[in-house]
């Protein structure tokens, strides 16, 4: 039997998923869409997992996809390939899982990050990156656009004048930029990379998950809103929130000057 090409590590309350081709720095394959996507969905229906980490094996994140997978190649010359269809096939569900989890997911970008593989690490909630990591839009040296999310989120985060020079030169940025740019959440010596993401997680995994997914989205729902629509959003998800056993265990916790317990999803 062939090995999985994303693993599967729960430690407590957290998975951890590690991207398992580094012989190609983890690029996509259709196998490696079909193995995280089935991984993300068994986390997200597993009650007992509140924090999710994405990591790369070997030394290398992810290389964005395969571009000598055959299932992508075998129908002939590339310029017969759909590349939209792959899009819409294998990354549009992936950066709508991501964006839709039920628990965090922390990137811990343990080397490079290219193509699709950058964005889906940015794509995550937080981004840890080794300090020898790097992210490369390498779309347009291959005559592509970002994808996977990566023209919506790129923007946000970094500001449109970073985004599009990161965009069209398909520069390296290193991991200390990244941080700099606002690209990620923080920056680790690479020996501290997997403890600091273990300890993040492990933080998130303690919170009251249903109000983490809940702050994730008013915070990108609020980018088309305008002032007034964001704060009856913000009305609206705190009533709700208002009503769950998460709101009154964490203020009786804090009344009672003891560690709140969160269960609600
Ligand atoms: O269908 C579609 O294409 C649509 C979807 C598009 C989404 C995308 O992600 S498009 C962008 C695809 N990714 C890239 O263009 C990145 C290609 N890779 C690179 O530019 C470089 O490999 C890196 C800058 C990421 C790393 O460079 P370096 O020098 O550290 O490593 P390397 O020697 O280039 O790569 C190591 C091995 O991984 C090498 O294999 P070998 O020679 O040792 O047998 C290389 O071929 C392989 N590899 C790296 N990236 C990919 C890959 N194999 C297949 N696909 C890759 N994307």
């Amino acid at each position: 039997m062939s090995e999985a090409v994303v693993l599967v590590h729960q430690q407590g309350p957290v998975r951890t998923l590690t991207l398992n081709r580094p012989a190609s720095l983890n690029a996509f394959t259709t196998a490696m869409h079909g193995e995280l996507l089935a991984a993300l969905d068994a986390a997200a229906a597993d009650a007992a997992t509140r924090a999710v980490i994405l990591t790369g094996a070997g030394r290398g994140f992810c290389a964005g996809q395969d571009l000598m997978d055959p299932a992508m190649v075998s129908t002939g010359a590339v310029a017969e390939l759909d590349v939209g269809a792959v899009i819409e096939r294998h990354y549009r569900p992936l950066a709508q899982r991501l964006f839709s989890m039920p628990v965090p997911v922390v990137a811990a970008v343990n080397g490079v990050a290219a193509g699709a593989g950058a964005n889906v690490a940015i794509g995550c909630d937080m981004v840890l990156a080794a300090r020898s990591a790097s992210f490369i839009q390498a779309f347009s040296r291959i005559g592509l656009v970002p994808d996977a999310g990566g023209s919506w989120l790129l923007p946000r985060l970094v500001g449109r004048a970073r985004a599009i020079g990161l965009a069209m030169t398909g520069d390296k940025l290193s991991a200390e930029d990244a941080e700099r740019f606002g690209l990620i959440w923080k920056c680790v010596d690479d020996a501290a990379l997997m403890d600091s993401a273990m300890a993040l997680a492990t933080k998130l995994a303690a919170m009251p998950s249903r109000a983490l997914a809940e702050t994730r989205r008013v915070i990108d729902t609020s980018m088309k809103l305008s002032l007034s629509e964001a704060v009856t959003l913000e009305a609206d998800t705190q009533r709700e929130l208002g009503r769950s056993h998460d709101f009154a265990e964490g203020v009786a916790a804090f009344i009672a000057k003891r560690p709140a317990v969160f269960k609600d999803r």
